[in-house]
């Protein structure tokens, strides 16, 4: 660990107030601009997918809660604590179907620091009164039990806590809990939340640990860990910090150990990602956490080897981790496959929250290619450009077997993007004494005290479609010298991955160039970033201009399912072949040139308007070939196609071979036609083709 990361531990306040807004991960040498600081531009990539969220998602999620009983189990819970005799409620649904409640109200609840809305409030506030109703009054909360406590779920255990490292969840609604409570304490200064989640957090403390009398178990699911470790800042309180120490410190120590959710050792020991996805993700988060509130090095030793593991032999090119849907879990080192990848959109949140927190801690650019990568493709591939139909697992490669769900009966997805999704834009900037780090693109207006005075920054770009970006200082205070430090990614620096899991195997070549006021500007890359130091002045304009173009990419000799093939991506997207753009044959039987050369297609309509929020058009895309969006909405993006065999077998079962057009869309915008076959590893040897060919007869044969 670097110096600076344990000389900033003297600078943590004992407490920070919730309300105040600070950078949203305190006790990390690198603080993220938080997303109220951060103004997306409303008709762009990013404004429309936080419109979709606000209007659509929330929205649908509040209403799936009413009509598939979330919030009737916890009526019912109230209920029972309050009758002589037992009412007999039949425990239904999933252990955690309590937590769709927090992580809606958790997402409503960043919209509304954004989007203030009395109604939406009002809503939430009746929404926590029969929260508040289901809680023993001691504070614990779990409806799975307290609705029948002779008959309680299934996966609750007789008493509380017994199986808490199996599978009752009580520590995972806690954690989703904590969390909602805080984002609504800070969006609203209301306690209403606060003081039910405190109480539940206060009943955990007293009875889970190692003293007498206290149940000695970790969390079955994690999340707890990251979630006390926030309610420790939001409160000031110790023991929440201590707990999530504890639930680190005694995994892998209690009488449970299993590799399905790391208790298999002890979390300083571990090395390889194993198990459950999620739960594996949200344990190396709250490392992150803990370790950056703490010191403790060991922490960041064990998820600095977890993440090498990674990268360079779990990852999919998608940024998916979790290869296998035994379990939800990784497979074993280079195990990637595609039609049965399972890559579940909370692993892909997951996945960003550790390499978010990996960069807070080292700071390297290295971890926001990967953070990237996982964002534009895996995890919005999770929710539909409306907003309203998700998917579970994000494969890559279907024979139409997959379809997008308006909900799940395990709804842990959904309401997942509900929660991340209004969280994206406190992903965009970071700050770090005189730095001001430019992490993502995106049109936008920041402003953040860098030096404890104040920048406005706005960003102009219509990335992820093409690659220019203008930075323009609007307003500073600061009269020192400020560091803007620009991530240069991976994908223009000629490496897909920070590791040789994946590798660019064509002969392009892109290049960038930073303009400061019309003046060509140089820098050795310092972490993957450019860096500018200099007394920033009103109007200052810094123009980035990343080339863009189709890049093909091959997987490492070890990775069998991606042999004989290669995957497009263009930029920070990753693209597929989908049916409805390939009609005529089947895109399971094509065989991409060896070296394709890529036509580009670019919408009428603008591909993610350009400006920020008040600010005049900047450069808009070009393309060879402009295609309107259609009357759906769907488009809106940079399409590319490329010539390709089509094989089949003719009558007399001899091969034949066509010429065709192979047309890829971003994969993130699959499944929003109709099911049919996709396919993002593309065949280019025959051998490749010939695993297509006979899995397409197995699907058949399966199906039919
Ligand atoms: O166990 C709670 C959630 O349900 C997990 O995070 C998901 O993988 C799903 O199993
Ligand atoms: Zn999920």
């Amino acid at each position: 660990m670097t110096k600076p990361f344990l000389l900033s531990m003297a600078l943590i306040p004992a407490a920070v107030s919730a309300l105040a807004q600070p950078a949203s991960q305190p006790g990390y040498p690198i603080g993220p601009v938080p997303f109220t600081s951060v103004k997306i531009a409303p008709d762009s990539f990013w404004g429309q997918r936080l419109k979709a969220s606000r209007e659509v998602t929330i929205p649908l999620a509040f209403s799936k809660c009413e009509s598939e009983g979330r919030y009737e189990n916890f009526v019912k819970a109230g209920k029972q604590m309050h009758s002589p005799v037992n009412l007999g409620y039949e425990v239904k649904g999933f252990s955690f179907d309590d937590t769709d409640v927090y992580k809606t109200i958790e997402g409503a609840s960043y919209v509304l620091q954004t989007y203030p809305d009395k109604k939406l409030e009002r809503y939430i506030d009746s929404v926590l009164v029969i929260v508040a109703a289901a809680q023993e009054p001691d504070g614990y909360l779990y409806t799975a039990r307290t609705m029948n406590p002779e008959r309680p779920h299934a996966w609750a255990g007789e008493r509380r806590w017994v199986k808490d490292e199996e599978l009752s969840h009580e520590l995972y609604n806690l954690g989703h809990m904590v969390d909602a409570a805080v984002a609504h304490y800070q969006a609203t200064g209301k306690r209403n939340f606060l003081d039910i989640a405190v109480k539940y957090a206060n009943c955990v403390v007293r009875e889970v640990g190692a003293g007498p009398g206290q149940a000695c178990v970790v969390p079955g699911h994690q999340i707890a860990e990251m979630a006390l470790a926030r309610l420790y800042l939001a409160t000031g309180e110790k023991k929440y910090l201590e707990e999530a120490r504890f639930f680190l410190d005694e995994r892998g120590k209690t009488a449970y150990r299993e590799a399905y959710n790391q208790t298999h050792l002890p979390v300083l020991e571990q090395e390889e990602a194993v198990g459950h996805a999620v739960r594996a993700a949200y344990m190396y988060a709250g490392m992150a956490d803990v370790a950056a509130l703490t010191g403790e090095e060991g922490y960041v030793h064990a998820i600095d080897r977890i993440w090498e593991n990674i990268v360079s032999k779990k990852l999919y090119i998608t940024g998916g981790i979790g290869a296998t849907s035994a379990g939800e879990a990784f497979g074993a080192n280079y195990e990637l496959p595609n039609l049965t990848a399972y890559c579940e959109t909370c692993a892909a949140i997951g996945n960003v929250y550790v390499n978010h927190r990996m960069y807070l801690l080292h700071g390297d650019a290295k971890y926001y290619d990967v953070l990237e990568r996982t964002l534009y493709n895996g995890l919005i591939s999770g929710v539909s450009l409306e907003g309203n139909a998700f998917f579970y697992p994000n494969p890559l490669e279907s024979m139409g077997q997959h379809q997008r769900q308006a909900w799940f009966g395990c709804a842990c997805c959904p309401s997942n993007i509900c929660r991340f999704i209004p969280s994206v834009p406190g992903y965009v900037y970071a700050v770090k004494d005189n730095a001001l780090y430019v992490n993502l693109f995106m049109p936008n207006t920041m402003k953040q005290k860098v030096l404890g005075k104040e920048v406005v920054l706005s960003q102009r770009t219509a990335y992820p479609w093409n690659g220019d970006v203008e930075l323009e200082v609007d307003k500073t205070a600061l009269r020192k010298e400020m560091a803007l430090k620009i991530r240069i990614p991976g994908w223009v620096r000629g490496e897909v991955v920070p590791s040789d899991l994946y590798a660019f195997a064509d002969d392009v070549s892109l290049g960038y160039s930073v303009l400061l006021n019309g003046e060509k500007v140089e820098s050795e890359l310092v972490d993957g970033y450019f860096v500018i130091t200099r007394k920033w002045k009103k109007g200052d304009k810094v123009r980035v201009h990343f080339d863009m173009a189709p890049r093909v990419v091959k997987a490492h000799a070890a990775v069998a399912a991606d042999q004989g093939r290669v995957a497009v991506e263009r930029g920070p997207i990753v693209y597929c072949a989908e049916w409805p753009d390939n009609p005529g044959f089947s895109i399971h039987s094509v065989l991409l040139n060896q070296r394709p050369h890529f036509r580009e297609a670019v919408p009428l309509a603008p591909v993610g308007p350009a400006t920020a929020p008040g600010t005049a058009a900047f450069p808009a895309p070009a393309g060879p070939v402009a295609v309107p969006a259609t009357p759906s909405g769907f488009g809106g993006f940079v399409t590319l196609s490329a010539p390709a065999q089509a094989l089949s077998f003719g009558p007399d079962g001899r091969l034949i071979t066509r010429d065709v057009e192979l047309t890829l869309i971003p994969y993130y915008a699959w499944c929003h036609r109709g099911p049919g076959e996709m396919l993002v590893w593309l065949p280019q040897t025959l051998q490749a083709i010939g695993t297509e060919l006979s899995n397409t007869l197995e699907h058949n044969i399966f199906f039919q």
